[in-house]
C-alpha cells in the first residue's frame, strides 16, 4: 500500500496519507504529497482534500530523521506546493495534528476537523520551535497572544477551541471523508478561492505582550533556548512581512535543532517510550484485568496513590488500622483534590465523583475480590512482611500484591506469601498523585504477566513506568546515595550549602540536594543510617554534617531549620552562619583543607556520581537501558529534560571533551 494515494471523486481530488503509526512527515511522505498535488493540478479536480488513514492526521515531522542529514524536499518545500496550489486544498483532521502536521494543515486553504481531534505545536517539548511556518501562520489566524500561549506551552487544543481561534474553519460530525467532501462541495458552490494564510496580516500586538512572555518563560522554562526563540518568531509575525518572518523562523529553528538541548529532549522523547517496553517480554504477553484496587495505608503516599486510580474511574479501597486513620486518610485526599479544584483543573462535581470512588475499611476481609493491592505503609520490613502474610490469606488467587517500598527487598516481602509470582514493587514518587515516574520492581519470581500488567496499568493512570531489578534503592534512590555523598564532600572541601544548591539549580535541577533534604526531613536519612552497620554506613565524611544537624534538632523545614533557616511564615530559606561553622568544624575534624570550589566542579562531580552509579546499575542488569535511567531521573528527581538525563548528559559532555 503506497504511503500517499490520490483519488478523483467526481470533481474532488482526495490525497490520502498512510504511514503508520502516526503519519509522521518522513522524506517518502513529503515526496508523495508533492507528487499528488502536482498531479492534481492538471486533472478534472476543482478542489482537493488532504487527509490521513490510521489513527491520526500527521503528528509531526519524523523525529527519527533529525539526527540524519536533511533530505530534500524539505517540509517547507512541501508546504509551498500546497499553499501555491492553483486549486483550493481542504485539510481534513482527525486524531492529533501536531507540529509539522498542523503546519501542513495551516498551509492548506481550509481546515475541517472531527470533534475529537486536537491540534497543536508541541515542538518546544523537543527543544525546537515550529520550523515550517507555524510561528508565522498561527498568529495570522488566532492572534499573537493565543499563538504565544499555544506554541510556548506546546499543549494541543480541542477542535472546538481551534474553531474559536480560527485555526480550523469547520468542526464536522460522522465520517470524516464524507464530511470533508461535503465541505469541499460547499466551498466550490461559494466559489471559495485558494485562500492562503500567508496573505492575511496578523493583527498588531503591544510590545509588552512579548516582554511579559519573555519574563514568564525565563522562569517557567528556565535555561531553555527554544521558548525565547518562539517569542522572537511570533513577534516577527506581527511586525515583519511573511517571507522575512519565515526566514527568521528557519534560522532560529535550525539553531534549536543543532542545540545540545534539543538533542537531549529528542532523546528523552524516545527514551520515555522505550522504557515502557520490557526486553524479552512478548508485546502480546497477556495482562490481568485491574478493576478493583486496594491501598494499604492512608498516609501521604497511600492517599496520593489512591487518587491516581480514582482519577481514571477505578474504585479504590483504602485500608487503615482505625476509623480515625481512615478519616485522616480521606481528609488528605479531599484536601489534595480541593487544591486541584482551586487551580481550576477540576470542578466540584468531578472531585465528588472521584471521592465517591474511594472507600475506607479496617477489615482485610473486604479485600477478597481485589485485583491489585498496593501496600504503602512506612518503611518497616517486618510490618511489610506481616501485611503481605495477611494479604496472602485474604486476597483471591491471581490478585497482584505490590509494595510501594522505596528500598526494601521485594524478594523478602514476596517470601512472606505463598504466591511470590504475584508480588512486585510499584514505587511511586511523592507527591504520588503528581510525580509521573513509577518504578516497577521485578522480584525473582514476579510472573511475566504481572510485570506486563503493571507496565500497562502505569500508562492507564498516566505514569511513566520504568522496570527495575531488585536491589537496595532500585534505580533512582540507589543513585541518590552517591549523588548526596558527593554533595557532602563538596561541603567539607569548601562549598557552602547555598552555593552548592544554586550550582545544581542553575544546572537545571528543580531543587538542589540540600534543599531537597530539608524538604523531606533530615531525620529520615538519620533513622535509616541508625539501622546500618558502620561498614554499611560508608565514609563518615558523607553523613557527618546531616547527622550533626539532626542531633542539633535541625530536621529541615519541619523544624524551621536544617541546612538553611526557614521563615515561619513564608518558608523562605536563608543561609545560616551556624551551619557554615558546623561544616568548617567537621572539615577540621577530618583534617580537610578547605578551598574555593567552582560551580562547574560541583556540577561535574555530582552529575558524574549519578552516571557512575548508573553504569553499575546497568552492568548488574537492574536497569534495562541507560535511557531508562535517564527517564527515572527526569520524571522522578527533577533532572532537567533539556540535559537528557544523567547518562545522556555524561555521554554528551564526554563527547564534547
Ligand atoms: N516522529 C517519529 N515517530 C513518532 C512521532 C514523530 N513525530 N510521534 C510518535 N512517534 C512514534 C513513537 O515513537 C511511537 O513509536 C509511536 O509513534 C506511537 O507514539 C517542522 C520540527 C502523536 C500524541 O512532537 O506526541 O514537527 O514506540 O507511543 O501515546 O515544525 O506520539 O511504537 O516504536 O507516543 O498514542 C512535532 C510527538 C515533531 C508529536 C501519539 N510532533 N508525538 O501518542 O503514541 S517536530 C510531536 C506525540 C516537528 C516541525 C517540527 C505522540 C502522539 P514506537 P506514542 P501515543
Amino acid at each position: 500500500m503506497s504511503i500517499v494515494s490520490y483519488e478523483l471523486i467526481d470533481n474532488i481530488g482526495v490525497i490520502r496519507l498512510n504511514y503508520p503509526p502516526v503519519n509522521a512527515l518522513s522524506h517518502a511522505l513529503r515526496v508523495g504529497v508533492i507528487e499528488a498535488v502536482q498531479q492534481a493540478q492538471d486533472d478534472a479536480s476543482e478542489i482537493l482534500v488532504l487527509m490521513c488513514e490510521g489513527r491520526t492526521f500527521i503528528a509531526g515531522a519524523d523525529i527519527r530523521e533529525f539526527g540524519k542529514p536533511a533530505q530534500d524536499p524539505s517540509l517547507p518545500d512541501m508546504l509551498e506546493q500546497l499553499e501555491n496550489s492553483g486549486k483550493p486544498i481542504v485539510a481534513a483532521i482527525h486524531g492529533t495534528a501536531l507540529g509539522g502536521g498542523f503546519e501542513t494543515a495551516l498551509a492548506c486553504h481550509y481546515r475541517c476537523a472531527v470533534k475529537s481531534a486536537k491540534v497543536g505545536l508541541p515542538e518546544v517539548n523537543l527543544g525546537l520551535l515550529p520550523g515550517a511556518g507555524g510561528t508565522q501562520r498561527t498568529p495570522r489566524l488566532a492572534g499573537a497572544e493565543a499563538a504565544l500561549d499555544m506554541i510556548t506551552s506546546g499543549s494541543p487544543v480541542s477542535a472546538e477551541k481551534a474553531l474559536a481561534l480560527n485555526l480550523v474553519d469547520r468542526v464536522v460530525e460522522g465520517d470524516l471523508q464524507e464530511a470533508a467532501i461535503g465541505y469541499a462541495r460547499e466551498l466550490l458552490e461559494q466559489n471559495a478561492p485558494a485562500r492562503r494564510v500567508r496573505d492575511l496580516s496578523a493583527e498588531s500586538a503591544e510590545p509588552e505582550l512579548f516582554d511579559r512572555y519573555r519574563k514568564q518563560l525565563a522562569k517557567r522554562k528556565r535555561g531553555q533556548i527554544a521558548p525565547q526563540h518562539i517569542v522572537r518568531c511570533v513577534e516577527a509575525a506581527v511586525t515583519l512581512p511573511m517571507d522575512e518572518g519565515l526566514a527568521l523562523e528557519r534560522k532560529l529553528f535550525l539553531e534549536c535543532k543543532a542545540s545540545p538541548q534539543s538533542a537531549a529532549m529528542r532523546h528523552m522523547f524516545f527514551a520515555e517510550r522505550e522504557a515502557a517496553k520490557v526486553e524479552g517480554l512478548a508485546k502480546d504477553t497477556p495482562t490481568r484485568d485491574i478493576n478493583k484496587v486496594a491501598i494499604i495505608g492512608g498516609g501521604t503516599m497511600g492517599g496520593g496513590i489512591a487518587m491516581n486510580f480514582a482519577n481514571v474511574g477505578i474504585p479504590v479501597t483504602l485500608v487503615e488500622i482505625s476509623d480515625e486513620a481512615i478519616e485522616r486518610g480521606l481528609g488528605i485526599i479531599d484536601k489534595n483534590y480541593s487544591i486541584t479544584v482551586s487551580k481550576g483543573k477540576l470542578n466540584e462535581d468531578q472531585k465528588q465523583q472521584r471521592m465517591a470512588l474511594i472507600q475506607g475499611t479496617t477489615n482485610y476481609a473486604d479485600l477478597a475480590d481485589m485485583d491489585l493491592v498496593i501496600e504503602a505503609v512506612f518503611e518497616n520490613p517486618d510490618l511489610k512482611k506481616e501485611i503481605f502474610k495477611k494479604l496472602d490469606a485474604s486476597c483471591k488467587p491471581g490478585a497482584i500484591l505490590a509494595s510501594n517500598t522505596s528500598y526494601q527487598d521485594i524478594d523478602q516481602i514476596a517470601a512472606a506469601t505463598s504466591r511470590p509470582q504475584d508480588v512486585l514493587g510499584m514505587h511511586f514518587f511523592s507527591p504520588a498523585n503528581v510525580m509521573k515516574l513509577l518504578e516497577i520492581v521485578r522480584g525473582e519470581h514476579s510472573a511475566d504477566d504481572v510485570i506486563q500488567t503493571a507496565m500497562k496499568l502505569a500508562k492507564t493512570i498516566g505514569k511513566v513506568p520504568v522496570l527495575s531489578g531488585n536491589c537496595y534503592g532500585f534505580i533512582g534512590n540507589r543513585m541518590l546515595k552517591p549523588y548526596g555523598s558527593e554533595a557532602q564532600l563538596c561541603l567539607l572541601e569548601g562549598a557552602t550549602p547555598a552555593q552548592l544548591d544554586a550550582a545544581m539549580q542553575n544546572f537545571g535541577m528543580a531543587m538542589g540536594p540540600l534543599a531537597v533534604g530539608d524538604l523531606a526531613g533530615l531525620d529520615i536519612g538519620y533513622k535509616a543510617r541508625e539501622a546500618l552497620t558502620e561498614e554499611q554506613k560508608g565514609d563518615p565524611k558523607t553523613f557527618c554534617i546531616p547527622d550533626a544537624l539532626v542531633e542539633m534538632g535541625r530536621l529541615g523545614q519541619k523544624s524551621g531549620a536544617g541546612y538553611y533557616r526557614y521563615d515561619p511564615e513564608t518558608r523562605a530559606r536563608q543561609p545560616d552562619p551556624e551551619v557554615d561553622e558546623l561544616i568548617a568544624a567537621k572539615a577540621a575534624e577530618f583534617g580537610i583543607e578547605r578551598r574555593e570550589l567552582s560551580d562547574d566542579e560541583i556540577v561535574e562531580r555530582l552529575t558524574s556520581a549519578l552516571a557512575r552509579e548508573g553504569e553499575k546499575i546497568l552492568e548488574e542488569g537492574i536497569a534495562q537501558r541507560r535511557s531508562d535511567i535517564d527517564v527515572v531521573y527526569a520524571f522522578g528527581y527533577g533532572f532537567p529534560v533539556y540535559r537528557g538525563g544523567p547518562m545522556f548528559y555524561a555521554q554528551q559532555t564526554a563527547a564534547e571533551g
